[in-house]
């Protein structure tokens, strides 16, 4: 199978504005943001969805939202509150299949998402 749009991301082969980087995880803006801050955070071993994660995963999904709220207290904004969501196929609206977990901030968001 072809590299992911995120692995290539990852790897800098296709530019983008990179926010976060650990061992595992790499943050960066979404090329089509929802809200003020809008980050895409992505594991470096790619999975195309939360249907394909094991519970060999596990540590690597908590890693995803811990480096969501180091990103969040580090920028100022975690007080003022920020959401966190993982879109899974179809209904949900997923247009890349490699997880990410999508940090939205800066703005009043509305409750239930559309
Ligand atoms: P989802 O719908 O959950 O699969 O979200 C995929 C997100 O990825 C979507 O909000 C737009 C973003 N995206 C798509 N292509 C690119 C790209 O080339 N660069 C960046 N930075 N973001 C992208």
């Amino acid at each position: 199978m072809s590299d992911s749009l995120f692995t290539r991301i990852i790897r800098r082969e296709i530019p983008a504005d990179i926010v976060y980087e650990d061992e595992h995880v790499v943050g960066f803006r979404d090329i089509n943001p929802q809200a003020p801050v809008h980050v895409l955070f992505v594991p470096r071993t790619p999975i195309a969805t939360l249907n394909d994660l094991g519970e060999e995963h596990a540590e690597l999904v908590g890693r995803l939202v811990l480096a969501a709220a180091a990103y969040a207290r580090r920028e100022g904004f975690a007080e003022r509150g920020y959401r966190t969501v993982f879109n899974c196929n179809e209904d949900a609206g997923q247009s890349v299949f490699h997880i990410h977990l999508h940090l939205l901030a800066g703005r009043r968001l509305g409750w239930p998402p559309g």
